[in-house]
């Protein structure tokens, strides 16, 4: 068992990737199914703070976490202790047959920590598709309503109800139709890209989302509304102020469920424990997953305890949904968010990002817009000049050559044309910095 530290350092011993990884990738191509792509395809041994081994000795800076996964770090402590523990007491019996403390641990947890301070409930499952499939059957069935509205640039799963919910086409549903029945699509309030100026997004918006749910699907067919607080995969989205609660209030007027898709933007994250609060909004449900446990395969949903209660028993479950070890993590991951203060981190890592970002977009008219908020932060590269047309072949270069530098970099959009930063919030100030250093870099060679 390898135990040393990983060294807090960006090492490259090899051109990205390496020889050992290019192997890997032939033995993947010829194993693995095309429709599975990767991204940075370096072969991963090890990984922790912020950097990422590879099989050919290089450390890569993290700013991707998986995905907003590793949250707490990779191999965080506190989580490899709990794992350890929990994987030689048992690994599984299914908690629909027999049950064990930790699932419930999690969801007291869950229930305490979300916004709102009425009783809640909790339920896990494994993915955050599965999650969201899983607020909207609760939905449906505390409603007795089946229509289901979704925004503009959301990302919401793979699945197919997850996937007809998720607007864009490429790669998550080209080929893959027919989709779920009675799902509903309004726009977003995307302040950058509002037609008619920013100052106008807002209400525009919001009178946009009533219409169409008036006209087009009628309050009294309508279940659920589902939002993520700051979309992800659509590029980093974020609502103007007071937007989210005007559809929040919306919806409780009309016995419409508000869902929270938290999935990405939840423990921690944004500098909350969940994005929502910094708006002063209390879901109906809310999902989560992701960062939620370190790594293992964890999701839920939490809500109203009325709500969550009045689906009939047996009506949700799955074999492996709150799995003993992806538990035992969770409560690992949770108590080091707390007992660090990782809320704190994610805040002074937008401080320490933020100006830095702010002088690059000053310097290169080609970042259209910064956005973000806590350690969830992007930029969207447009054509520049006041042209605001996407420029995805620039964000594809600018991506390309932090790689090639030993850095993990994600991109996001609807046009492909954003580049995002979600890094682990147990990474230093140091390879920050030297992160960003090779972000700019990566501008100065590209714009
Ligand atoms: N809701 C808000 O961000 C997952 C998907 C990556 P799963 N986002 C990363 C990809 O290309 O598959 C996500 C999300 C939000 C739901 C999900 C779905 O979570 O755990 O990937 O099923």
């Amino acid at each position: 068992m390898t135990t040393a530290p990983i060294e807090q350092r960006r090492i490259l011993t090899t051109a990205i990737p390496g020889p050992r990884s290019e192997l890997l990738q032939k033995r993947k191509l010829s194993a693995v199914s095309a429709g599975v792509g990767t991204g940075l395809p370096i072969y991963v041994e090890r990984a922790g703070g912020g950097i990422v081994v590879d099989v050919d000795g290089n450390q890569l800076i993290d700013f991707g976490s998986g995905i907003a996964v590793t949250t707490v770090g990779n191999a965080a402590p506190s989580v490899v202790a709990a794992v350890q523990a929990q994987v030689e007491d048992f690994t599984h019996t299914c908690f629909m047959v027999t049950p064990y403390e930790e699932y419930v641990a999690v969801c007291e947890q869950l229930n305490a920590l979300t916004p709102g301070e009425g009783e809640k409930r909790s339920a896990l499952f494994n993915s955050g598709s599965e999650a969201v499939e899983n607020a909207v059957k609760i939905a449906r069935s505390f409603t007795g309503r089946s229509a289901v509205v979704a925004f503009d640039h959301a990302y919401h799963g793979r699945t197919n109800l997850t996937m007809a919910l998720t607007a864009k086409n490429m790669p998550y549903k080209q080929g893959f139709g027919p989709f779920a029945g009675e799902i509903y699509r309004v726009p977003m309030a995307y302040p950058y890209r509002w037609p008619t100026g920013v100052d106008r997004c807002a209400d525009e918006a919001f009178d946009a989302f009533v219409s169409a749910v008036h006209t087009q699907v009628g309050e009294r067919n309508t279940a659920a509304v589902i939002i993520e607080p700051i979309q992800g995969e659509g590029g980093f989205i974020v609502p103007p102020a007071g937007y989210l609660k005007r559809i929040a209030d919306w919806c409780t007027q009309h016995g419409i469920l508000f869902i929270a898709d938290e999935i990405q933007t939840g423990f921690c994250r944004t500098g909350d424990w969940f994005a929502c609060e910094h708006e002063d909004v209390v879901p109906d449900l809310i999902t989560t997953a992701k960062g939620i446990a370190g790594g293992l395969p964890l999701a839920a949903v939490t809500g109203r305890a009325d709500v969550m209660d009045s689906v009939h028993g047996g009506g949700l479950g799955g074999t492996y949904g709150g799995n003993p070890v992806a538990c035992a993590a969770a409560l690992g991951a949770i108590e080091t968010m707390r007992a660090e203060d990782l809320c704190g981190r994610a805040r002074e890592i937008e401080a320490l990002f933020m100006p830095r970002l702010r002088e690059l977009a000053e310097k290169f008219d080609v970042i259209g817009d910064l956005r973000g908020r806590g350690a969830m932060l992007a930029l969207e590269l447009v054509s520049g000049s006041g042209d605001k047309t996407p420029n995805s072949a620039l964000t594809s270069a600018v991506n390309g050559y932090c790689h090639s530098q030993g850095l993990v970099t994600l991109t996001a959009g609807t046009f492909g044309n954003v580049i995002r930063f979600l890094p682990p919030l147990s990474a230093g100030d140091d390879l920050l910095h030297e992160g960003l250093d090779i972000v700019e870099q990566a501008f100065a060679a590209n714009a």
